[in-house]
Formats: structure tokens, C-alpha cells, sequence
């Protein structure tokens, strides 16, 4: 469900958000949770997750980081990250702020702080329509000034999207996964970083205990400090959420405006099944991961079609679409 006929965004990113809030018929507390969240792109809450899980998470990711220094994806072999991936708590949240299904899709554990530049989620993972995506960052360990925490930029999400052809830089252009996080992913941070002073942005950083979470929107400017006392550890853990009823795609990779989309074939960790790609509730059935192929009908059989009869050309159609 979108937030109005006539705008197809998240409700807490919609022009009328103000109108459907007042309808909304919420409770005092979660009506200035969801106001926080479309007014200033964050919201920071108990997702209610038991210590045992988090201590779970802590130890039995630790031995899969080997000499990394994150580790993707540990909900496929350890029960923990995906019971976090998948609480309660936060999937009613996101229900709530984007009026869809929320579909967990990654995860990435860190033991130590990421001391990551400011980026917006947007540019790895986006959707169409835009903004269905978020990322919850759960502390594993209380978090300090000294730990490399969080930082943020409250209301940064009201900036445009800035994709990399309004940046002056052409997604489809890499060639290699090195060439896209190393080159092109460096020139979007310098620039980011421009965009950020001229706008006289205001920074906060988050010092959070074991147990909170916060939720960012797609396009929240954010990132990690730096650490302070070398050799302090920073668990935590941070899922990225698409929502239903989207299409998935890499910017980073993309010239979307040209028709050069990367898609994603991404899997709901809640389910463990592949989500399909969707428009407009139609399936759009993608070869690959990749560059935009959808399953098309060969030149061949189109002429074979025209000797066709009519009920065949029908039954083939519908064959097809499943
Ligand atoms: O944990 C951090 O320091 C930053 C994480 C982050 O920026 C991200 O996952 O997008």
C-alpha cells in the first residue's frame, strides 16, 4: 500500500505525510516515533532482543572473520544474526514507517568500528520505486566516543538522490567489482564529502548501549568515526532491508536513466526464499543477477509465431507469465 494515489514512496518520504499521519490514528508514542523518523531520517529504539541472542551473535560469528574485518551474510550458518536479522520488533517498526513488507536481504557483521566515509545506503541498494530500503544497525556492545561509533546526518535524507551521473560519474563504466568499490566508489565519497560542506551539514554521532538499534532511511548520509583507543572492539551487526513489491538494483553499477540496470536477485532472509523483482505488481523475470535481461521471446519463435494458431500464441503467452 502506498501513502496516497497519487505518489508512489514511502509514506514517511511522501509530500503528504503530514495529512496521513493525522489519519493514521496512531499512539502518542509511536506517532512521534514515525514523525521522528520522516522528520529527521533516523530513529534510534529497543528492538527487545533477548542478551542471549546478541551474546550468540558476539561469539559465534567471531571465528568467521577470520583475518576480516566484517563478515557478510553469517545468517546463513548462524541462527543468531538471522533472529536479529529478523526480530519482531524491527519488522513490525518497518511495517509500520513503509506500509509494506519489509524484506531483510544482508547482513554484515563487524567486530571492531568501520571508520566507513559518509555514503547514503541508496547507492549500493536501491529500489523502483525509490527509498523502499533501510538499514538497522543493532549494537552488540555498548559503544563509545572511543570505539569508532556511528555518525550521522540528521535530515540528509531530504537531500536529492544523488546518483552517480548527477555526481559526473558513469556506473556502468567499471568494468570490474575492484574497479566499482575502489574508483568509482571513491570519487562518489570526495564528492559526497563537497556536497556535505557546502551544504553546512550538521554531524551527530551515536553512542549507543548493547541491545539499541537504529534505523536509517535509504538516503541518510552516514558512517563510522574514528577509533580512538587502538585495539577497542566495536561489535555490531547491520541488516539491509528492501521492501515488497519493488524492483532491486546497484547504482554503483548502474546508468539507470540509460536503460543500464544492475539488478539484484536478492533472498528474504526471513523466509530463505528468492524475492522476484516486481513493477507495478507485474514479475519482471531477470535472467541473472546483473545488467537488466529479462526472459524474452527469441526472434525464432516469433516467426514461428505467425504461423501459429491464435489459442497456441495464447497458451504460450500464459505460459510465460507464470
Ligand atoms: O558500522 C559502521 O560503522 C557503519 C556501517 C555502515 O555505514 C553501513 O553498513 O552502511
Amino acid at each position: 500500500m502506498t501513502a496516497s494515489a497519487t505518489i508512489n514512496l514511502p509514506w514517511v518520504e511522501s509530500p503528504f505525510f503530514n495529512q496521513e499521519l493525522k489519519k493514521a490514528n496512531l499512539s502518542p508514542d509511536l506517532e512521534a516515533q514515525v514523525r521522528q523518523y520522516a522528520e529527521d531520517g533516523y530513529l534510534i529504539f529497543d528492538p527487545e532482543i533477548d542478551e542471549s541472542v546478541l551474546n550468540d551473535a558476539l561469539e559465534q560469528v567471531g571465528p568467521l572473520y577470520g583475518k576480516d574485518l566484517r563478515k557478510q551474510d553469517a545468517w546463513q550458518t548462524v541462527p543468531a544474526v538471522r533472529a536479529i536479522a529478523t526480530a519482531p520488533k524491527i519488522m513490525a517498526m518497518l511495517q509500520l514507517l513503509y506500509h509494506r513488507n519489509p524484506i531483510p536481504f544482508q547482513t554484515l557483521n563487524f567486530p571492531v568500528g568501520t571508520q566507513q566515509r559518509t555514503h547514503s545506503d541508496a547507492i549500493h541498494f536501491n529500489s523502483i520505486p525509490q527509498r523502499f530500503m533501510c538499514g538497522v544497525w543493532v549494537a552488540l556492545e555498548d559503544v563509545r566516543p572511543d570505539n569508532g561509533p556511528l555518525h550521522y546526518y540528521p535530515g540528509s535524507h531530504k537531500l536529492p538522490f544523488y546518483d552517480l551521473v548527477d555526481m559526473g560519474l558513469k556506473g556502468s563504466e567499471a568494468k570490474t567489482v575492484e574497479d566499482v568499490y575502489g574508483k568509482t566508489y571513491h570519487a562518489y565519497e570526495n564528492r559526497l564529502e563537497e556536497i556535505i560542506q557546502a551544504q553546512g551539514l550538521k554531524k551527530a554521532t551515536l553512542n549507543m548501549p548493547k541491545g539499541k538499534a537504529i534505523i536509517w532511511s535509504a538516503n541518510l548520509l552516514h558512517g563510522g568515526e574514528k577509533i580512538l583507543t587502538p585495539g577497542s572492539t566495536r561489535h555490531s551487526q547491520v541488516t539491509h532491508y528492501f521492501f515488497e513489491n519493488c524492483v532491486y538494483y546497484t547504482p554503483l553499477r548502474s546508468d539507470a536513466t540509460l536503460d543500464k540496470l544492475y539488478v539484484r536477485k536478492i533472498t528474504n532472509i526471513a523466509t530463505g526464499q528468492p524475492v522476484e523483482n516486481k513493477y507495478f505488481d507485474e514479475s519482471l523475470r531477470y535472467i541473472q543477477e546483473g545488467y537488466a535481461q529479462r526472459y524474452a521471446i527469441p526472434n525464432s519463435v516469433i516467426k514461428l509465431g505467425s504461423r501459429m494458431p491464435p489459442f497456441l500464441i495464447q497458451a504460450v503467452k500464459k505460459f510465460l507469465k507464470k
